[in-house]
């Protein structure tokens, strides 16, 4: 039988390279064979406040970049999160099954709110609502990058207490899936941070729409080390074992096929061959994204992704209902 997969971006920032091949490019892969349904979570966003109507257009952005990138349609669901209601509802449901200790261990929550006393709620619930997210789809598989590995743990965490609780088919317990190589790029300043959106250096990261200038520029600041040796060892060379990941992850190649094809030649001629690579592999995306984002088809096709999405999520949140007794009809 087919998987049912779920996963879901943030509408913030400019989508990287890190998301892309992290994240984006298993989701296109994994639309052949599966049951795939790709979400934009625009209630994360809004953790830390957004301007309404640049919120608004950052959806539509991710959006047309999903489809850019290859997602379809015709094979996966794509939409809004906050268009199907099911997501906050359940997210409430798994909050009280939830416990205050094992969420103020997670390392996103204790970094983004640094023990301060007014950081919202919501930053706090967050991985409580991606719980939500995954489980609300009967979701068996979660393509991810690493830095997402403890919320999935989390989710896992709930749903097998639920189902101790409730019933043992109160949820499907999903797996996230990371990949070997792509699952964490590395800022391009700092080889030993993740490569963030919200990073300040516009250089430590390679956006999807960055131009063809803007991708020389970052690629050939890249920090690199003193030795001039191509060789992949992120323990002491993480700045050249980032680049070759992604060199070998827009070429299809392995970390150890680049290592060989590059032996004994300079950090320069490899850097001038990534930024060759990267901009042939983003060029694709960033006209078929033009294209996209202009056309009046884009908020159809989200409209339709709800619905469909929604049907899934309608039957779900009846079952779990029904197990905590909810709700009048009994
Ligand atoms: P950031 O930390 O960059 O501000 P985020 O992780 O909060 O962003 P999302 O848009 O929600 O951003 O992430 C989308 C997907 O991209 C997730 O699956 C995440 O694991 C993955 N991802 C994010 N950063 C990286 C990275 N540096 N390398 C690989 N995957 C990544
Ligand atoms: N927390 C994730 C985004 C996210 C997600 C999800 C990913 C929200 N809900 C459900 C997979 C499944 C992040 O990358 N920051």
């Amino acid at each position: 039988m087919a998987a049912r997969v779920f996963s879901g971006v943030q509408p913030t920032g400019n989508i990287h390279i890190g998301n892309y091949l992290g994240a984006l490019k298993q989701f296109v892969d994994l639309q052949t064979g599966n049951d795939c349904i790709y979400c934009i979570v625009d209630l994360h966003a809004i953790t830390v406040p957004k301007d309404p109507s640049e919120l608004n257009s950052a959806i539509l952005d991710v959006a047309a970049l999903y489809l850019a990138v290859g997602l379809d349609p015709g094979k996966s669901i794509v939409f809004v999160q906050s268009d199907v209601s099911g997501h906050a509802e359940l997210s409430w449901i798994l909050m009280c099954n939830s416990y205050t200790g094992e969420l103020s261990r997670m390392t996103q929550f204790k970094d983004k709110s640094r023990g301060n006393e007014s950081a919202p709620t919501g930053l706090f619930a967050y991985p409580v609502l991606m719980a939500a997210d995954i489980l609300l789809y009967d979701t068996d598989v979660v393509p991810v990058g690493n830095d997402q590995k403890q919320h999935i743990e989390l989710t896992r965490d709930i749903a097998i207490r639920v189902n101790n609780k409730y019933g043992e088919d109160t949820f499907v317990v999903p797996e996230g899936r990371f990949l070997k190589e792509g699952a964490r790029i590395m800022a391009l300043d700092d080889p030993t941070a993740k490569m963030s959106k919200s990073a300040e250096n516009p250089h430590s990261s390679i956006s999807l729409l960055d131009d063809e200038g803007k991708i020389k520029k970052s690629i050939m600041r890249a920090t690199t080390d003193s030795d001039g040796e191509i060789r992949f060892d992120p323990g002491s060379k993480p700045g050249v074992s980032n680049l070759i990941t992604i060199y070998g992850a827009f070429a299809g190649m392995g970390a150890a096929d680049v290592e060989r094809e590059w032996a004994g030649r300079g950090y320069g001629d490899f850097k001038k061959a990534l930024v060759e690579v990267t901009i042939d592999s983003l060029r694709p995306i960033q006209e078929r994204y033009a294209e996209i984002r202009s056309s009046g088809d884009l908020i159809t096709t989200l409209k339709d992704g709800a619905e469909r999405a929604g049907a899934i999520a309608e039957k779900v949140m009846v079952r779990v209902k029904d197990r905590f007794g909810l709700g009048a009809a009994g």
